[in-house]
């Protein structure tokens, strides 16, 4: 294959080719080979009792004088419908289990440090802090009246990691978050619906009994339960973790960075930081700066350590400390191929297994650092334990330093990165819009009502291979910054904004239309924010809160001139995300293909019956350009409801 068709990225298609040259195999090699199934593509296989699988493809209308062929349905009876709905949820447990347990981690990790058992760490966001000691009803002072003194940072921390981790094993009652940040109209309206969230664990244990074989055969009630499971995620378990991370590690500010491969240095150890907890990375990052660590390295022929963050990880060091990132997903074996990675330190989510092989035909190093996520020929497995943090972290950048004398094979690094300007945290957001009437949200509004800015867009998600490497993602951002629609993106789609440019304050003039252009110039801004990782979409749903707050448009988020897209989507994280966007109230399209399609009754009720229930709903469109379209056609639609 030519590599030129996989990627959009001029530094992807330099380390293919070097990857053809040298014989190793990447997953374009691969995708080329495997065909994916088009009946469990379209989410029509049922495999989860051992009488099946249960192949149930939708029937094409018979012609004028045939015989209508009739819709498989699976040995116990199970419809299209069922089947579909089943997969479906099954992915929304997937993907906000991996959230919500990337959170526990966040949460337990909390309380060690509240006890002063993790050394190392330290709360460094106070106000934050006090922020959900508030939300969770952990009181600031104790005393009465002239007896009435603040209370330590510690004390209400250490309440606060109890009742935050309570929640995660709770049997019943009401997410904190959920049913006190959004708007209040959404707060009744999941009442009404029976979908508010009683804890972060048992709606997905829940969603998996019920998907289990003869349990729920209603489409719409499996869906109920879809809804209720992804909003523990987006105003549960994700929210919990960027709250947390923001206390522990920093709320991010704007800060300024570097994207592509070409942040590798050939002369430095590298150390590629790929994963999703930034737990672990927080202390590489101090253990890499220390100066026994340095002197090690220039021990060893190298003029320092260099770190570089990939997938959500990258975003999360880049956010709150301004560490360049190697790249996105579809980069992760060509950071290996450059032959300059000394060491390569995984964790959880979006790690391919091929990583493993790639590293054998380099010197890399692959360093697994969870218990939950080993990897077959993995180069070895440290541990990471919150109570000896910093010394783990030394020993794996030694580990990486003492690796960069058996660099053996031809380096090449791509003379390719792009300047970005990131770490638009919700607080960030509401700081640099500045205005104090009604909140300073209201700015924002200001602006979407006087038509300078048209609307408000989350373009967030993965790469997927199916696709060109970046080129949904981008195309679609583009449409929408020529209409005057602001992007606030995370993840890989981030990744892919910051690799072209978009992230920076010139952006403004060269991709936008002239209301938006003005605005962000006016501002400083990119028109393109970065928000964070993907546990960071969060991040949106407050800012989208904020909007209503500030007041002007509308009651809820979905009367917001909003919508959100995941062009390049892959994971079950993905769809996840996607359902609590729509849960929340936003229209919200995927793009490559959608895993209900196997049932047009079912993937109807996505696409338009939720509106009604819910306000937002899902919608697939393959050409990025024109799924801006829609997005577009969407804000309109929401301007003219409001009377703007
Ligand atoms: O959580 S965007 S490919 S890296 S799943 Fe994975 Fe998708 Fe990237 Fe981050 Ni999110
Ligand atoms: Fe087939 Fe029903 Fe078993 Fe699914 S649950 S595999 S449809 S028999």
């Amino acid at each position: 294959f030519d590599p030129a068709t996989k990627s959009v990225d001029p530094a992807t298609v330099e380390m293919i080719k070097k990857a053809q040259a040298a014989g190793v195999e990447t997953i374009w090699d691969r995708a080329d080979k495997m065909k994916p199934c088009p009946i469990g593509a379209e989410g029509a296989c049922c495999r989860i009792c051992s009488q099946g699988p249960c192949r149930v493809p939708p029937v094409k209308k018979a012609k004028e004088g045939e015989e209508q062929k009739k819709q498989a349905v699976g040995l116990c009876g199970a419809t299209a419908e069922t089947i579909v709905a089943r997969n479906f949820a099954r992915m929304v447990c997937g993907g906000a289990a991996a959230h919500n347990d990337h959170s526990r981690g966040v949460a337990k990790l909390f309380k060690e440090v509240a006890h002063g058992k993790a050394p190392g760490y330290k709360i460094k966001d106070i106000r934050k802090l006090k922020q959900l000691a508030r939300d969770y009803d952990v009181p600031l002072t104790e005393g009465e009246g002239d007896d009435k003194k603040s209370r330590s940072t510690e004390v209400i921390a250490q309440e606060l990691a109890d009742k935050i981790l309570v929640e995660f094993g709770q049997q019943d009652g009401e997410l904190v978050f959920a049913a006190k940040r959004p708007p209040k109209k959404r707060i009744e309206l999941w009442r009404n619906l029976g979908v508010m969230p009683r804890g972060c664990d048992i709606e997905i244990v829940e969603l998996m009994h019920r998907t289990h074989m003869g349990v729920d055969q209603e489409y719409h009630n499996i869906l109920k339960q879809c809804t209720r499971t992804a909003i523990s995620d987006g105003w549960g378990g994700s929210m919990i973790s960027t709250d947390l991370q923001d206390v522990l590690f920093g709320c991010p500010v704007p800060v300024s960075g570097e994207i592509n491969l070409g942040v590798l240095k050939e002369d430095h150890v590298n150390i590629i930081i790929h994963g999703h907890e930034p737990v672990l990375p927080e202390m590489i990052y101090v253990a890499s700066q220390e100066p026994e660590i340095v002197q090690y390295a220039q021990n060893k022929g190298a003029k320092g350590v260099q770190l570089a963050g990939m997938c959500c990880s990258a975003n999360e060091l880049l956010m709150r400390h301004g560490i360049p990132t190697a790249g996105n997903y579809l980069q992760q074996e060509l950071a290996i191929i450059t032959g300059a990675v000394d060491a390569m330190v995984v964790d959880v989510q979006c790690e391919m297994q091929s990583l493993a092989n790639v590293a054998k035909c380099y010197h890399t190093k692959l360093i697994t650092t969870d218990p939950r996520a080993r990897i077959e020929g993995e180069t070895m497995h440290i541990p990471m334990d919150e109570h000896h943090a910093i010394e783990i972290a030394r020993q794996i950048v030694r580990e990486a330093i003492d690796n960069f004398p058996n660099r053996r094979a031809p380096v090449l690094i791509p003379d390719i990165k792009y300047p970005t300007v990131v770490g638009f945290s919700y607080e960030t957001i509401q700081y640099l819009l500045g205005g104090s009437i009604r909140g300073s949200y209201y700015t924002l509004n200001d602006n979407i009502i006087g038509g300078r800015v048209r609307g408000v867009a989350g373009v967030v998600g993965c790469n997927n291979c199916r696709t060109p490497h970046d080129s949904a993602h981008l195309a679609m951002t583009k449409e929408l910054l020529k209409n005057d629609v602001i992007v606030l993106v995370t993840g890989c789609s981030a990744m892919a904004a910051g690799k072209e440019g978009l992230l920076t304050p010139e952006a403004a003039v060269k991709y936008c239309g002239p209301g938006l252009a003005e605005v962000c110039e006016t501002v400083g801004i990119p028109p393109v924010l970065h928000m964070g990782s993907c546990v960071d979409n969060s991040r949106i749903l407050m800012a989208a809160t904020a909007c209503v707050k500030a007041g002007g448009l509308g009651s809820d988020i979905s009367d917001l001139p909003a919508a959100g897209a995941a062009p390049e989507w892959m994971s079950e994280k993905a769809i996840s995300i996607g359902h609590y966007f729509v849960s929340s109230g936003v229209y919200t399209v995927f793009g490559g293909s959608f895993p209900t399609t196997g049932s047009a009754l079912f993937t109807d009720y996505l696409f338009r019956g939720l509106e009604e229930e819910l306000g937002g709903m899902w919608d697939l469109e393959l050409d990025p350009v024109l799924a801006a379209k829609k997005m577009i056609a969407h804000i309109d639609k929401k301007r003219a409801a409001l009377g703007i």
